[in-house]
């Protein structure tokens, strides 16, 4: 029972499936020279040529209609687009490529779901400061204008900037993503500050120039896990609930959704923490300027990419360390009873998607969503006949079917992770979220349907309505 015109589809991103990293023009990003570096990535592996798409992109499209998909959800390079970063320099070669892509999307009556940034800032501009500039924001809203400009006639839904989260927390203050820095309890919340900015100002800049005419929508994809209470029963570990949402979902969803700023959670967490280490200054969490474009509202619709739930309890406080870990001071408990599949973040609780949907509808004032990316991967030796991943699907869904049906929330699609194995980033070609094969010792670099896939494009044909349904009755009836 989905709402008519639900958007079934899946997702890629540029740098895990494209290759071609020095093709016709396109510049170096910051994952590039990340995987350049030893003992980045599983195995020193890169995505120098990953699945290929760059040159066998009509390969993915023949994946994407044999699992009968209403939308496809990809990101493009921005440094194959502008390889210094700036309209200065277009790379022409980079928008033939993407024209292609999109007519041929359209073509077969799929709609681009357009994601401007995930995670591979071209170089030149890391080498000028990256997300820790101010001036970043500036340079992306240029970007977004030059893609609003180019491919909006034909592209009516858009994401910014894909996890501004993982960006900021994992390339920051972990180190174990593009540029690998560790800059503890600092720089993740200045990263994601001009995110949010560099995100508004192109929402803007959509509103005020594109919008009438293109007729789209625009938003940023937000990534959270599900946190419930250790102990239902415990005030403190509902506290450190609390906390974990804000530290995730409301970073982001918070100032675009509700009040233009951060969860007061969230600041007086982190100036607490300053406070009792003694580190003096203005608050770690940077705040908005008046010459800051306004933050709240600039978003058309919810983009959620959501995973994985945890059970959490307090951290006790007594980490002496400046750290983002400090400031949330959590400890978070995966239930034994969720199914995992070889990656130790990856647990599933199917329960959490529905809890975070109608979270979301209780706390973000009933926004439309979509649901950008879901998925569950496999570790070590292939199984095309991947069963656990098929019961993995089905459950979900059925999640996302009751969260629609008896808690009212506006689902509008969902977006499986991900169309063919991919470059899985630190874990390199060893982790497997597709819903294809791909044989990377194969020089053809062959896609096969995995069971999974088969039961997806089975639940998309039987669910699928509008105009997907209308036209294929319509080729019914002529043949
Ligand atoms: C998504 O992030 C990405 O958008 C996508 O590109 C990626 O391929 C997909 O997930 C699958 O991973 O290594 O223990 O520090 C999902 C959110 C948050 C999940 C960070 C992994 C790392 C935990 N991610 N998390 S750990």
């Amino acid at each position: 029972m989905f709402p008519r015109d639900f958007a079934w589809g899946a997702a890629t991103s540029a740098y895990q499936i494209e290759g071609g990293w020095q093709a016709d023009g396109k510049g170096p990003s910051i994952w590039d020279t990340f995987c350049h570096e030893k003992g980045r990535v599983y195995a020193d592996q890169n995505a120098d040529m990953a699945c290929d798409s760059y040159k066998l992109w009509e390969k993915d499209l023949e994946c994407v209609k044999q699992l009968g998909l209403t939308h496809y959800r990809l990101s493009l390079s921005w440094a194959r687009l502008l390889p210094d970063g700036t309209t200065q320099h277009v790379n022409d070669r980079g928008v033939q490529y993407y024209n292609k892509v999109i007519n041929d999307l359209l073509a077969c009556d799929v709609s681009p779901m357009v994601t401007l940034y995930h995670f591979d800032l071209p170089q030149t501009l890391q080498d000028q400061g990256g997300w820790k500039s101010p001036g970043i924001a500036t340079l992306f809203d240029n970007y977004a204008k030059f893609c609003f400009q180019t491919f909006g006639d034909r592209v009516k839904l858009w994401i910014t900037i894909n996890e501004p989260y993982v960006c900021a927390k994992l390339g920051y203050e972990d180190g174990i993503h593009a540029p690998g820095l560790k800059e503890k309890g600092i720089s993740a919340y200045v990263v994601g500050h001009n995110m949010l900015r560099a995100h508004a100002m192109a929402w803007h800049s959509y509103n005020c120039l594109y919008r009438a005419k293109q007729k789209g929508a625009v938003s940023l994809a937000i990534n959270s896990d599900w946190f419930e209470p250790l102990n239902p029963g415990c005030r403190e570990d509902i506290a450190a609930t609390e906390r974990a949402l804000a530290f995730a979902l409301g970073w982001f969803a918070w100032p675009v959704f509700v009040t233009g700023d951060y969860p007061g959670i969230m600041r007086s967490a982190i100036d607490a923490e300053s406070k009792k280490l003694g580190y003096n200054g203005a608050s770690r969490l940077p705040c908005f300027s008046k010459d800051d474009p306004a933050i709240l509202g600039t978003a058309d619709f919810f983009a959620l990419n959501y995973y994985t739930s945890r059970k959490v309890k307090p951290g006790g406080g007594c980490k002496q360390v400046l750290a983002m870990s400090s400031d949330r001071d959590l400890e978070e408990v995966i239930d034994p009873s969720w199914p995992i599949c070889g990656v130790s973040w990856l647990a599933v609780g199917p329960h959490g998607l529905r809890n975070l949907l109608k979270y979301i509808k209780d706390t973000f004032r009933n926004p439309a969503v979509y649901i950008t990316e879901n998925g569950f991967c496999q570790v070590g030796p292939v199984h095309i006949e991947d069963v656990q991943r098929c019961e993995f699907y089905k459950s979900t869904i059925l999640e996302v079917d009751r969260a629609i049906q008896e808690d009212g929330v506006d689902v509008r699609g969902y977006f499986a992770w991900s169309l063919m194995d991919n470059f899985e980033w630190a874990d390199g070609f060893s982790v497997r979220f597709g819903l294809f094969h791909v044989d990377f010792s194969d020089a053809a670099l062959r896609r096969t349907v995995y069971r999974s896939g088969k039961e997806y494009a089975k639940i998309i044909s039987k669910h699928k309505t509008g105009k997907w349904k209308c036209q294929q009755l319509a080729k019914k009836q002529h043949s």
